[in-house]
């Protein structure tokens, strides 16, 4: 129920906002604040976790809220049953098998053991001016943000491969969020779902993303540093 609800938002008119938990950075007040401002999801994952705590995680967040919680897997050890769903990443910015389909393979029973429920998601990392920890985990590069046409057709690919969303990600604490241009560039093109992700850390860099047309906004790293930054940023999204 809660996972319809979630793919419901992502085809809303309305900006869906996200608010990611990073297990390793857990605290339980961001939550209530979320709580509180009415995200619309929590994601739950990391690229590289310390502890593989995410069931207890959620089982903690479902005790403080009834917004629908999201796997964001770094990989198939990230899973747990408890989530009430996934989204099913493939790397398709990068050329690395293991991150393209490799993971998935290992994951594919698992979920369905499980009985998850998944969004297959294009995942494309872009480059958001700093190393990010996807880039140096995965081995990848991202793609270029000053070339928009590689950008739009690795989307168009995605959506054409029957993906069902796209993530745009300029990587976490990004120096440089995703632009607003290119965004509206990519929305012209295709017809799923875009998730915007990546240094997002004002209520004036979401509202310029909510302009341009994003489905749904991902906010881990401004939250994590400052719990109280969502009583603002949520108000680009009423
Ligand atoms: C990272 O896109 C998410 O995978 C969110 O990025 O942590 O920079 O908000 P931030």
């Amino acid at each position: 129920m809660k996972f319809k609800s979630f793919i419901k938002s992502l085809h809303a008119r309305k900006t869906a906002l996200a608010v990611l938990v990073d297990p390793d950075k857990y605290n339980p007040e961001l939550i209530k604040l979320a709580h509180k401002n009415k995200a619309t999801v929590f994601l739950v994952g990391g690229s590289s976790l310390q502890k593989n705590n995410v069931t207890a995680l959620i089982h903690s967040i479902k005790k403080l809220s009834d917004i629908p919680v999201i796997l964001f897997p770094g990989d198939e050890t990230q899973l747990s049953k408890n989530a009430d769903g996934l989204l099913l990443l493939s790397l398709l910015s990068g050329r690395n098998p293991e991150y393209l389909i490799e993971k998935h393979i290992r994951a594919a029973p698992i979920i369905k053991k499980m009985k998850l429920n998944y969004l297959p998601t294009a995942y494309l990392l872009i480059d958001g001016e700093n190393e990010s920890t996807t880039q140096k985990i995965t081995g990848t590069q991202p793609l270029d943000s000053s070339d928009p046409v590689k950008i739009i057709v690795t989307s168009l690919a995605g959506e054409q491969l029957g993906f069902k969303a796209i993530y745009l990600e300029a990587g976490s604490g990004a120096k440089k969020s995703l632009s607003p241009l290119l965004l509206k560039k990519i929305k012209q093109n295709v017809g799923i779902p875009v998730i915007v992700g990546g240094g997002i850390d004002s209520r004036q860099k979401a509202e310029a993303l909510i302009k341009a047309g994003a489905n749904m906004i991902v906010i881990g790293n401004a939250l994590e540093k400052d719990i109280f930054l969502i009583n603002e940023i949520s108000k680009a999204f009423k």
